[in-house]
């Protein structure tokens, strides 16, 4: 069974050795498989800049695998958007920030997990968790082959600029807005019953 973990600054300290676990496995995933190569360290962990106290990660569990993971990061504090990848920005309004934009970054599942399902879960568990929180929209940086696949299972993107080649792929800066719909749709297309986080306050039981 695959629960979503919640890990913020509140509780990280209590999910240590599966935060470890994540940059590991970040590693192989990103730079080994995906050849990310700007961001290959010596050590075999992708850590960057923004996997700091602010950072707030979505894990899927189970049992004791890790088997994916998302990043969400407060656009009110330098970001990859505002930092890195300003150049993908061209809309006249300008990069959307604010105490209701995060930034979503470093989207995983591990290779034994790609048949879609823990990759709707995490979908799911994004909507939800922005829901909960009061966050209306989520900023990010996408290869264009994202855009389809996140239209199928009803999310909506509103792009921020026109694709650039990045590391050899067309990629694109886009804003998602959180939406009830899009948790229900994903939800559906997915077939998931209950609560996308299950098991939020797993670490206080723990
Ligand atoms: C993104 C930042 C976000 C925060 C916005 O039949 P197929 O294999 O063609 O179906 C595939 C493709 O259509 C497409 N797809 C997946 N990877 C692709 C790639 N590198 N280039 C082009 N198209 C790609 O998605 C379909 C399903 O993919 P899948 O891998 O068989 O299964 P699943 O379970 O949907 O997992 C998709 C993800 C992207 C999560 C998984 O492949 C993965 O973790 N990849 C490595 C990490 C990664 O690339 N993350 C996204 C970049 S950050």
């Amino acid at each position: 069974m695959t629960d979503i973990h919640v890990v913020t600054e509140a509780n990280r300290a209590r999910y240590a050795d599966l935060i470890e676990l994540q940059h590991k496995v970040r590693h192989d995933i990103f730079v080994g498989e995906r050849g990310w190569k700007a961001i290959e360290r010596p050590d075999g962990r992708d850590v960057d800049a923004y996997d700091n106290e602010h950072a707030i990660y979505l894990l899927a569990v189970d049992g004791s695998k890790l088997v994916g993971g998302q990043r969400l990061y407060p656009t009110t504090r330098a970001h990859m958007l505002s930092e890195v990848f300003p150049h993908l920005v061209q809309v006249r309004r300008g990069l959307p920030t604010g105490h209701d934009v995060y930034e979503w970054t470093r989207y995983f599942v591990v290779r034994e997990r790609r048949t879609g399902r823990t990759d709707c879960r995490l979908l799911a568990a994004m909507q939800q968790y922005c829901l909960d929180e009061g966050i209306s929209s989520v900023t990010a940086v996408a290869e264009t082959w994202w855009l389809p696949r996140v239209h199928m299972i009803g999310f909506k993107t509103k792009p921020l600029g026109v694709p650039q080649t990045i590391e050899g792929q067309p990629t694109i800066a886009v804003e998602v807005p959180i939406s009830s719909e899009s948790l229900a749709s994903v939800r559906s297309h997915a077939g998931l019953r209950g609560t996308a986080l299950a098991t939020r306050h797993f670490s206080q039981a723990a």
